[in-house]
């Protein structure tokens, strides 16, 4: 042991130097940014044979019971089911191929041969190409609609996904069932954790007593549940506007993945008439919820691990 102390010491400075920047080159790459650091590249499409005004969009594997895991990408498709917009969602799995978007993110699109990322600039792109959904509001609304969206898309996400990902992981990832082979399955939920861990203890959500949390995230839902009243549509009018697909896109989590969110409870017991609307927005926009779940694919059927996982 001392002979090896001692060894080390005796290396000259360089080698020092060499083993230093070596190890700090190979940490940033495998473990740190090598998504961010690859997503500056140009890459090629990953649907290469687009065809024009439709809409590719990308996301995880559906899971078993709700069309997307992930609220933004469940927005931004809801969004394109509400503003009738033509689009495709390429599979991408663990044995096809996963791309993240080149801000190492989901969801992205390709439209048109280009590629867009972040749930906010990819609707900010489709509207300005498609179609505008919140022209019927007024300069006040928007307003409002931006405010609850930054409520959603940053504090209310941040006290279910500590849920989800950090109390009640085993559980989640047990419901959600992702078409990943069991040894991917358990690296995810455990880097999850890991990283959630890290991520709540930054924002704060990770620093609250459970109590704490619970006033947290009351506090949100009781105001989405107080500004809906008895409207058909968030922002009062006859049709949906933006804000009502980032709603949808939240509160299916909550609502639809049986893991005893304690929001859940909430939601059932105090909030009936948000249970009412999301209820209603999947009847008019998910006719084929039960057949989009129905693609799930379990892991011993589509995703078989090959030699190259
Ligand atoms: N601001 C982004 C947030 C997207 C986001 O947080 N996506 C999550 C999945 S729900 C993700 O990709 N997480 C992986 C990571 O950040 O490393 C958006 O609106 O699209």
């Amino acid at each position: 042991m001392y002979a090896l102390i001692d060894a080390a010491f005796a290396l000259p400075l360089w080698v020092w130097t060499l083993l230093l920047v070596v190890g700090y080159v190979t940490y940033i790459f495998a473990f740190k940014n090598a998504r961010l650091v690859m997503s500056n590249q140009s890459r090629e499409l990953f649907t290469p044979t687009w065809q024009k005004d439709v809409v590719y969009l990308y996301g995880f594997p559906r899971p078993r019971v709700i069309p997307d895991l992930s609220p933004f990408g469940l927005k931004v498709e809801t969004w394109m089911r509400m503003a009738g917009v033509k689009y495709e969602r390429p599979e991408q799995g663990i044995n096809g191929r996963p791309r993240w978007s080149r801000k190492g993110q989901m969801p992205w699109i390709e439209l048109n041969g280009e590629e867009t990322d972040d749930s906010f600039f990819i609707l900010a792109r489709l509207t300005n190409h498609f179609k505008d959904l919140d022209t019927t509001l007024s300069e006040e609304e928007k307003c409002v609609s931006q405010a609850f969206l930054q409520m959603l898309e940053h504090h209310t996400v941040a006290t279910y996904f500590w849920y989800r990902y950090v109390i009640a992981s085993d559980a989640f990832w047990r419901e959600v069932r992702m078409p990943f082979p069991g040894y991917v399955r358990w690296l995810v939920q455990k880097l999850t954790k890991m990283g959630w861990k890290k991520k709540g203890h930054l924002i704060g959500i990770g620093r609250h007593t459970t109590e704490e949390q619970r006033q947290l995230w009351q506090a949100d839902l009781s105001s989405v549940a107080g500004y809906l009243g008895d409207k058909t549509y968030f922002m009062g009018g006859p049709r949906p506007t933006m804000i009502d697909a980032v709603l949808f896109g939240h509160l299916c989590q909550m609502l639809y993945i049986p893991i005893d969110y304690p929001q859940t409870a909430y939601l059932r017991d105090k909030c009936a008439n948000v249970v009412a609307y999301v209820t209603r927005l999947k009847q008019e926009f998910y006719s084929d919820w039960d057949d989009l779940l129905a693609t799930h694919a379990p892991p011993s059927e589509k995703y078989r691990p090959t030699k190259n996982d």
